[in-house]
């Protein structure tokens, strides 16, 4: 699942146009509103973003994670309200049904998801689960052929674009762990669903996250993703192997950003009577970035080639090599939007210049899909098991 060199070459170059033509440009529009503006989604349903991920014969554009790890390198080089607003179709909300689904599920859902007709949620967050994620309570009672779901998911992304949800809830209400944990997928016109107001955050304005309230939702049984129970958190955690590395090279993708525009103010702003990008000092913190940029872009490649690689061959390092990829690029981002500011100086915490939001911005990413420590939990299971031999 690869498209030839040079269609992928023609892809990433529109891409790359569309992100310093039209959307880099829009920045300052969705801070200020809070909002992407409609006529940008229309041209990203027309680019294909919504079905990146998601093979030819559903409608998608079938690229393998190495080919969407480079258009996040891209897409990561703008606000991140606008990678949100495809986001959760291209991973999250679609590869569960995508891995796990049954064919009648994908031929059923894919399609939407992948033409942007239909936004996707994952909805696994609660108010008491969120690292700890096997031990959430909403749950799921089979009645007949249909299943009732009761309960409340936290901070969803996109939930108040979404026409429907992948939903983690317990099937077994004995079982308090993973294994009595199920996936389905709910249509967001079911009755007895309704959504919390839009969540304030610290930065990411024009991405949307709220509360999630299933009250009785019924949904058919043929809904349960891969047609037997008990499998949901497993669909769960291989979901999030694979969006931590789309995650690690977005933000790969911003920290290149960042490094241009302290690089571009480094040479302009002068300073003792000359550019700062002429003093050592300086140097030190841009020389910093680009190595770990350098770095973190290895990695996302590397890890990007070795998880397609394993759906041919499986490899049980991917959930640990996943889990250091994304710590890595997201805390690497954190310190290069930290030094992006103080080589603004006095400037980078104006709101005018644009290292102030970024620098909100990456926040995020060390917490969700994820947060730092539990991704360094990830890893350590990982060689208590004896993985991290040689890379393949
Ligand atoms: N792929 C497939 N199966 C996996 C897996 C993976 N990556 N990770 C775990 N599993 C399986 C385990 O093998 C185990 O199966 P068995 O019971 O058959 O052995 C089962 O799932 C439970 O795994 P584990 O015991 O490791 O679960 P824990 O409760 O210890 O939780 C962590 C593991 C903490 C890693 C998990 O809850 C997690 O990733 N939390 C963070 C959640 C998160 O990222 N939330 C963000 C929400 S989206 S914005």
């Amino acid at each position: 699942m690869a498209l030839d060199p040079e269609t992928f070459s023609q892809l990433r170059h529109q891409v790359r146009r569309f992100v310093s033509e039209r959307l880099t440009p829009n920045e300052d529009r969705v801070e200020e509103s809070d909002e992407v503006p409609i006529e940008l989604v229309a041209e990203m349903k027309a680019l294909g973003l919504f079905g990146l991920s998601i093979p030819e014969e559903y409608g998608g554009l079938g690229l393998s994670l190495r080919e969407e790890a480079e258009l996040c390198l891209e897409l990561g080089q703008t606000s991140p309200a606008f990678r949100s607003v495809f986001g959760t179709n291209v991973g999250i909300g679609s590869q569960g049904i995508l891995i796990d689904g049954t064919e009648e599920q994908r031929l059923e859902w894919l399609p939407r998801i992948a033409s942007g007709e239909a936004i996707f949620s994952f909805a696994l967050t609660e108010p008491e689960a969120g690292s700890d994620a096997a031990s959430l309570r909403t749950t799921a009672r089979l009645e007949g052929d249909a299943y009732v779901i009761n309960g409340t998911k936290r901070f969803i992304t996109n939930a108040s674009r979404a026409q429907g949800f992948t939903v983690m809830a317990r099937t077994n209400p004995a079982e308090k762990g993973a294994s009595g944990i199920s996936a389905f997928i709910v249509a967001r016109d079911s009755p007895g669903i309704t959504l919390g107001k839009a969540d304030h955050k610290m930065g990411q304005r024009g991405t949307r996250t709220c509360d999630v309230y299933f009250d009785n939702v019924t949904v058919p049984a043929a809904n349960l993703i891969g047609g037997r129970p008990g499998l949901g958190f497993k669909t769960a955690m291989k979901v999030l192997d694979r969006g931590r590395i789309h995650m690690a090279a977005v933000a790969t993708g911003t920290a290149r950003r960042l490094l241009a525009m302290s690089v571009a103010y480094a040479a302009e702003r002068r300073q003792f009577g000359q550019a700062i990008i002429d003093f050592q000092l300086v140097q030190g913190m841009l020389a910093d970035m680009q190595t770990e940029l350098f770095a973190a872009e290895a990695m996302v490649r590397e890890t990007a080639r070795r998880y397609d690689a394993s759906r041919e061959d499986p490899d049980p390092e991917i959930p640990m090599i996943a889990a250091s990829c994304k710590y890595f690029a997201t805390e690497m981002v954190g310190r290069a939007a930290d030094r992006a500011v103080q080589i603004h100086g006095g400037a980078g915490y104006m709101s005018e210049y644009k290292v102030e939001r970024f620098y909100r911005d990456v926040r995020l990413l060390r917490l969700y899909e994820g947060t730092s420590q539990i991704l360094q939990l990830v890893i350590a299971k990982g060689l208590k098991k004896g993985l991290a031999g040689p890379a393949a």
